[in-house]
């Protein structure tokens, strides 16, 4: 089978930029296969899915509470595993890093119409040997437009490298810190979007009438270390757990 690299031009792109989107990778029945599969995980764990687990976090909406991340799905969904090992993605992140790529994490994230969007940040965080290399590939599951509240990138402004404090925690950047204006990552169902763990990015709130689906999966340079999903995710949850009070982290669970 012919290896599904990305052109010179694609990759000088996307080193520039720090972002690149991809058109048509996946036919529409593969992404209604995915979003049936995790439709039937939702289903299935609904009664599992609460504040005290580790893998969902939610969203305010309206005065309603609703599911918006599932983090890890990989584990859960076939579809979804197929999806971060399929080669029409990690061929391409292949020829962004010149060298194999290898799962790191991957998070599938649901924005029911009326919900916020998050802020600005990026995605590095300085853990002690947190890939450079972290690049990740957001798959359209949905329409992802300035209506349905599309991630947004700040071109270029990877190249600065990490903007907050190396302190491990997670931090917000204001938008009077870039330079440029955003670019709209606008995605129909099939499409992907590559960005840099240094990207800037955020989305707004969803003002469409749908739902607005995407699966996140994150990857690293081989030469940063061969199959981190499962020791990133042990670090992920000790740092949850770190962030929590201590009286209430033995009601934390990863189910
Ligand atoms: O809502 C979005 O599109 C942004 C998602 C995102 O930034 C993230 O999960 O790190």
């Amino acid at each position: 089978m012919n290896r599904q690299t990305l052109s010179n031009h694609d990759i000088d792109y996307y080193h520039e930029k720090g972002f690149l989107v991809v058109r048509d990778v996946f036919a529409r029945s593969e992404i209604q296969a995915l979003a049936t599969d995790v439709e039937r995980v939702v289903s299935e764990r609904s009664d599992t899915f609460r504040h005290s687990n580790m893998r969902v976090r939610f969203k305010t909406s309206g005065v309603d509470q609703v599911l918006e991340v599932i983090d890890p799905i990989s584990d859960l969904s076939p579809v979804a595993k197929s999806f971060c090992h399929d080669s029409r993605i990690t061929d391409r992140v292949g020829s962004v890093y010149g060298e194999a790529a290898s799962l790191f994490k991957d998070k599938y994230f649901c924005k029911p119409a009326g919900t916020e969007g998050l802020a600005l940040h990026q995605d590095w965080i300085a853990w002690p040997g947190f890939p450079e290399s972290f690049l990740t590939v957001l798959v359209a599951i949905d329409q992802f437009s300035e209506a349905s509240g599309a991630t947004k990138v700040y071109p270029g402004c990877h190249k600065a490298g990490y903007l907050s404090p190396r302190d491990s925690m997670h931090h917000h950047l204001e938008h009077s810190q870039m330079a440029v204006s955003p670019e709209c990552l606008e995605l129909a169902p099939g499409d992907i979007a590559l960005f840099s763990c240094y990207t800037p990015h955020y989305s707004e709130a969803n003002r469409s009438h749908g739902t607005r689906r995407g699966y996140f999966i994150s990857y690293n340079a081989f030469s940063e270390g061969e199959n981190r999903w499962q020791s990133h995710y042990n670090e992920f949850h000790e740092w949850i757990r770190s962030c929590v009070p201590e009286e209430t982290r033995s009601q934390l669970v990863f189910i």
